[in-house]
């Protein structure tokens, strides 16, 4: 059986849902998700394997200006996956494309990177915009094709997948079949705790955390997670742990639950939160936590 493969690496304003269309396309949540723009920090690979053609996407951050460490770090993600992209999966909600998406098909035009324009979140708008929309993005870029589409309830997607095998090249597979994420289990299991913190706490606290994992241990039916949320003040760290301890107890329940289902068995999870003062530009720790180098 000859192969195919294709790239394509989801672009986008902060927010407009391109983790939860890699989710959906692959069909298992491996990016978390949240209604809070700046959920995504990192480059994270999806893979969708079906019958001779594979799929791999890159899921990454939206377009930002960073100003702390962290944020340049993650300008510099962006930067370097544009950079890399073979086939664009633009996604974009229906309104008019702004500054920042115009500079990007900017920049995506003067490399030549064909892109795939993708209108989410039909589900909730009413066709008139997303035809204005449509014909607003077209006028600045030469999209290869256009999709209006929900990640949600996945109305489209498969058009999308059409798109993309008709541009797959033939070539062995990169990634084994059964492999969906390159993401570390213990990494997936830090971001699925600070999805519950973006969920439950307003925006400045979880936007200043990062997670650390102490020890990932699996033995017979039992999956034990230490973790470290690391915050920037005291008063953060009072927040996150809240009266008595209820806040981080909720957090680590609800985390637990949604791992032990994707684990497929027990999980014990505990979590301690430790005041890094100003680790956002700590490069050291940056580093450590695996955030790209600038
Ligand atoms: N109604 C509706 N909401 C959606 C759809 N897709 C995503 N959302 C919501 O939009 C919000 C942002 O989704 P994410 O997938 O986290 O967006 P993102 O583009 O990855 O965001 P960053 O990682 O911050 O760049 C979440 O609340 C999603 O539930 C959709 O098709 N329809
Ligand atoms: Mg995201």
């Amino acid at each position: 059986m000859s192969t195919k493969t294709v790239f394509a690496t989801l672009m986008g304003r902060p927010n407009v849902g391109k983790s939860t269309l890699l989710n959906q396309i692959i069909g298992e949540k491996v990016s978390i998700v949240s209604p809070k723009p700046q959920t995504t920090r990192t480059r994270i690979t999806g893979i969708l394997t079906r019958g001779e053609v594979q799929y791999v996407f890159m899921d990454m951050p939206g377009f930002i200006t960073g100003r702390t460490g962290l944020g340049k770090r993650m300008e510099q993600t962006v930067s370097d996956t544009v950079e890399e992209a073979e086939i664009a999966v633009f996604v974009a909600e229906a309104k008019a494309p702004g500054e920042a998406e115009k500079r990007m098909l900017k920049r995506l035009a003067q490399m030549g990177t064909p892109a795939i324009l993708v209108i989410n979140k039909i589900d909730a708008i009413p066709k008139e915009r997303i035809l204005a929309a449509i014909s607003a993005f077209t006028a600045v870029f030469e999209f290869e094709a256009v999709i209006p589409l929900s990640a949600r309830t996945g109305d489209g997607v498969e058009l999308l997948l059409r798109e993309l095998e008709e541009r797959a090249e033939e070539s062995p597979f990169f990634f084994d079949p059964e492999q969906l994420s390159d993401q570390p289990e213990a990494v997936y299991a830090c971001e699925v705790v600070r999805e519950k913190m973006l969920y439950l706490l307003g925006q400045e606290v979880p936007h200043g955390v990062a997670l650390a994992v102490e020890s990932f241990e699996e033995s017979e039916g039992l999956i034990s997670i230490h973790a470290v949320i690391y915050c920037s003040r005291e008063s953060h760290k009072g927040i996150i742990i809240g009266k008595g301890g209820a806040m981080l107890k909720e957090i680590s329940r609800r985390a637990r639950e949604e791992l032990e289902g994707h684990f497929g068995c027990k999980v014990f999870l505990k979590c301690y939160v430790k005041v890094k003062r100003d680790w956002e530009n700590n490069r050291g720790l940056l580093d450590s936590l695996g955030f790209t180098r600038e």
